[in-house]
């Protein structure tokens, strides 16, 4: 009956951590689908009819997290939508509200294998985005002020939700501090036979 659910890995880490760089390679490596939930969360904001496009734009100008049922209703549309069975979720659940809903929601439809985690000094991930948004990123929330609302939310609200993973022991921790392709192969060593 398990075998039936669909297979998600959660990915986690610090804003500029690199998730969106390494899901990329793992959907042309081992076929995941891809859902990044920040993503999906901008592609609603920017439909002209959204009833949540400004309260979007905010929450992501200040860092702060959308509230659960919005994201994790666009993260399952987004997984039906796509009939696929096997996928990366992105970004989320990122505080306990995420948490909360999700596994009201829709934690026991899914087979939860595990969560990547990648772990990158605060620095880095800083220079990573302030580099990101002046290349063009367009993103309204790659500057200083809205980095700092973001390393705070990070840090008091998504550390307990990687720890609420550790203790259930679903972490699977990766040194995200060197090149995209070093990285990458921790992720292939960590988990070869969960990535066939
Ligand atoms: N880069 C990547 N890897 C590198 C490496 N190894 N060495 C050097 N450079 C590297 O990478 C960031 C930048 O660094 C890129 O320029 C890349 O080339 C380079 P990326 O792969 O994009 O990192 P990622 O961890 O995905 O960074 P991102 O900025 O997307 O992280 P966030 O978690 O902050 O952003 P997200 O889009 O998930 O969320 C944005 C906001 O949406 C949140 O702050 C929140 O307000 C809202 N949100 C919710 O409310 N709820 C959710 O569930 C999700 C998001
Ligand atoms: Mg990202």
């Amino acid at each position: 009956l398990n075998m039936a659910k669909p297979k998600v890995i959660f990915v986690l880490g610090a804003p500029g951590a690199g998730k969106g760089t390494q899901c990329q390679k793992i959907v042309d490596r081992f076929g995941y689908m891809h859902l990044s939930a920040g993503d999906l969360l901008r592609e609603e904001r920017a439909k002209p009819d959204s009833q949540y496009g400004e309260l979007i734009e905010s929450y992501i100008q200040e860092g702060k997290i959308v509230p659960v049922e919005i994201t994790c209703s666009l993260l399952e549309s987004a997984m039906k939508k796509s009939g696929k069975e096997k996928f990366l979720i992105d970004g989320f659940p990122r505080n306990q509200n995420n948490l909360e809903g999700w596994n009201k929601a829709v934690a026991q439809n899914v087979n939860l294998l595990f969560v990547l985690f990648f772990e990158c000094p605060r620095e880095a991930c800083v220079e990573r985005c302030l580099g990101r948004g002046a290349a063009g990123s367009g993103r309204s929330d790659d500057n200083m002020q809205s980095l700092q609302k973001r390393f705070n939310t990070y840090i008091t609200e998504t550390q307990p939700i990687i720890k609420y993973y550790e203790e259930r022991n679903l972490v699977r921790t990766i040194d995200a501090n060197t090149s995209p392709d070093e990285v990458f192969e921790e992720v292939k060593k960590q988990k070869r036979q969960l990535f066939r």
